[in-house]
């Protein structure tokens, strides 16, 4: 059977997920699918985007108003999350990408940009509206969306390539879960080596482990930086003890390999919750995660 449509990862990239915890895909959508979210991202943020002497907030992050199926729109990237995600059928359909673009119009753009590492501010894993667990369903991979280039130095996200496994482990040693507000304030961070700065060109997808830490980086080059991280969720929690090993996902390969085992029987010992976040209690505006 041809399975370069429905799984469209190779080996090489399903191994550098594994690694790295993260895999980049090239050219999912063209300058001509970007432009009407684009353009209209740049009228809401009433900016010009041609003049950064206009550019009056250095970050913002819109609501989404209209969604597209990602399907439809990036069939490679979703074919190559349901790939990451074990299979379609495991993977909560339709996947849908909003306009929520993040916008980073020169953050930090007044200081000497800091390479990244765990010094810098604002690591942290996505889920706000949820209790995490090890084998959480909500959050199944954590993405990135590029609807402009993104330069080096330029607001390219920062991630620690080796978080994977110190999230794993922290989270399988509290089975009862982790309310999200405590999960950021865990400085997680400390216990990872490895970073990186994400970048790319217009209509790149970048899918990541739903454990990645990472953080907004400073836009010293004040370059044009709009993303979304639209999160796609599983149907079932994750499991890591199928009876056939050949059946696990890579995401949850890559949890029993950040925990060293062959294999978990992870039961949660208190129930799943729903949390509302912070960014939706406030009012309407610009908020973060
Ligand atoms: O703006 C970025 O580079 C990252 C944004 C992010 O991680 C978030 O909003 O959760
Ligand atoms: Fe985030």
């Amino acid at each position: 059977m041809d399975t370069s449509t429905t799984a469209p990862l190779s080996d090489a990239q399903v191994e550098h997920f594994l690694e790295k915890g993260y895999v980049v895909l090239e050219r999912c959508f063209d300058a001509e699918q970007a432009a009407p979210i684009v353009d209209e991202a740049w009228q809401r943020l009433g900016v010009d985007r041609d003049d950064p002497t206009t550019w009056d907030r250095p970050r913002v992050h819109l609501s989404s108003r209209a969604h597209v199926d990602a399907e439809r729109f990036a069939p490679t990237a979703f074919h190559a999350a349901c790939q990451l995600l074990g299979g379609r059928e495991r993977v909560q359909t339709p996947w849908e990408w909003g306009d929520g673009i993040i916008a980073n119009l020169g953050v930090g753009a007044d200081r000497p940009f800091e390479p990244p590492s765990a010094r810098v501010g604002g690591w942290h894993k996505d889920g706000d509206f949820f209790r995490h667990f090890l084998d959480s369903p909500e959050q199944g991979l954590l993405t990135i969306v590029l609807w402009t280039d993104v330069l080096s130095r330029g607001g390219g996200t920062f991630v620690a390539t080796d978080s994977v496994g110190v999230v794993a482990r922290f989270l399988a040693e509290r089975p009862e879960g982790v309310l999200p507000d405590a999960l950021q304030q865990t400085r997680l961070v400390e216990h990872c080596r490895r970073f990186e700065e994400l970048t790319g060109e217009q209509g790149d997808v970048v899918l990541m482990h739903p454990f990645m830490l990472h953080a907004t980086s400073q836009n010293v080059l004040r370059a044009q930086r709009l993303i979304t991280n639209p999160p796609l969720s599983l149907r079932e929690p994750m499991d890591f003890d199928r009876p056939d090993a050949g059946d696990f996902s890579p995401v949850e390969r890559a949890v029993l390999n950040g925990l060293g085992v062959d294999r978990l029987d992870f039961r949660p010992t208190a129930p799943r919750e729903t949390v509302v976040p912070e960014r939706l209690r406030a009012s309407a505006g610009a908020t973060t995660r």
